[in-house]
């Protein structure tokens, strides 16, 4: 269905030196499994996004090196040896390439990461990032929050620094889209207590929840299993003092053989793409000054020149998952659109 019915003069379409960046912000705690995640995202895409015309590459060496980085995750896992676990790239900035097969890409994705502490040493930089950013991920220990009553969830999710620094920066937040993500949460999938996982998140994020609906930022409780094979063993006291943790968790393997089974992992990349779409399409009904100041003050004009890229990542949407395994709707907003 063609999008405009007038066309759009060459003069308003992006350059190519001008390619679009989306951000995506993610925030988590010391080695929940920031750069892991985004090795199992990233992982999955590179040929084909779900089946579609789109593909998504690395655009820089040190985003390369996190896809190899999927290389150790595998035997590590097969190994069935959590310590063999390899500690990630140290980068934390990644830089993909979305685009339609056989093209350059049409847009740049690219992703930050910040540990929890950072939204106390590197306010302002962190504040500056996530104004660009259309999606924060916030990324969840879930032993921590899960085990021992949550008693060292506070400390190691630091869940009163994320909710004073997302309430402190409304104007950073607003219309957003966040996700909370909760990471090595295979054992309470396995024991089918998954969403007792997500009433947690809910819980304990109630008064985040509360200022989401306020600001009209929509959120989702979205559990993925990066690794698969692994699940939680238990609580042991931290003697390396890395971490800033009383107790770490450790992990076994879930069978004799274990597998690398990451499940669920593309679901914010996913979500992200439709988000974008979503806020394109509400942004053209909020512009009061005109039709010109709509294109030419917004990122989101690549869809104007691209009806094919606009119609490949609106089918994105049909493989969201909102209501099972786990992912729960938290927060509305009026601009996120699932069907
Ligand atoms: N058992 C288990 N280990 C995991 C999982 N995901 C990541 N790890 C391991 O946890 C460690 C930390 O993972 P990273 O991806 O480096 O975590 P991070 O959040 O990027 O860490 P920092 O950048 O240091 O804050 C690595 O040794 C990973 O192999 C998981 O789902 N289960
Ligand atoms: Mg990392």
């Amino acid at each position: 269905m063609p999008l405009f019915n007038i066309p759009i003069p060459d003069f308003l379409k992006p350059k190519p030196s001008e390619t679009p960046v989306l951000n995506v912000c993610m925030m988590g705690p010391r080695s929940v499994g920031k750069t892991t995640v985004l090795t199992s995202i990233f992982f999955e895409t590179q040929d084909s996004v779900c089946g579609s015309k789109l593909y998504m590459k690395a655009l820089d060496t040190n985003t390369e090196k996190l896809i190899n980085y999927h290389t150790m995750l595998v035997d590590a896992v097969e190994k069935g040896n959590a310590a063999n676990l390899p500690a990630s790239n140290t980068e934390s900035n990644f830089k993909f390439g979305l685009g339609l097969k056989g093209q350059q890409p049409t847009l740049h994705l690219n992703v930050q990461d910040f540990p929890g502490e950072y939204l106390i040493s590197k306010r302002s930089e962190v504040n500056d990032y996530m104004a660009k950013a259309t999606v924060v991920l916030i990324a969840i220990d879930t032993p921590y929050m899960m085990e021992e009553n949550g008693y060292y969830n506070v400390q190691k999710n630091k869940v009163d620094i994320v909710t004073k620094y997302l309430k402190d920066n409304p104007s950073s937040i607003k219309d957003k889209l966040v996700l909370f993500v909760p990471l090595k949460c295979e054992l309470y999938a396995h024991e089918g207590r998954i969403e007792s996982v997500t009433e947690k998140v809910k819980e304990t994020y109630s008064d985040l929840i509360e200022y989401f609906k306020q600001n009209n930022i929509a959120s989702f409780v979205t559990p993925i299993h990066t690794l698969g094979g692994m699940e939680f063993d238990k609580m042991v006291d931290n003697t390396s003092g890395i971490g800033d943790v009383e107790k770490i968790a450790t992990y076994r393997p879930y069978i004799a053989k274990p597998k690398y089974a990451p499940l669920f992992c593309p679901q914010p990349l996913y979500y992200l793409l439709t988000y974008v779409t979503n806020y394109y399409q509400w942004q053209k009904t909020q512009k009061k000054d005109g039709f010109l100041s709509g294109i030419m003050d917004s990122i989101y004009s690549f869809f104007m020149h691209d009806e094919v890229f606009f119609e490949e990542v609106q089918k994105i949407c049909k493989y969201i998952i909102y209501n099972k395994n786990g992912f729960s709707a938290v927060t509305g907003n009026s601009i996120l659109r699932l069907n």
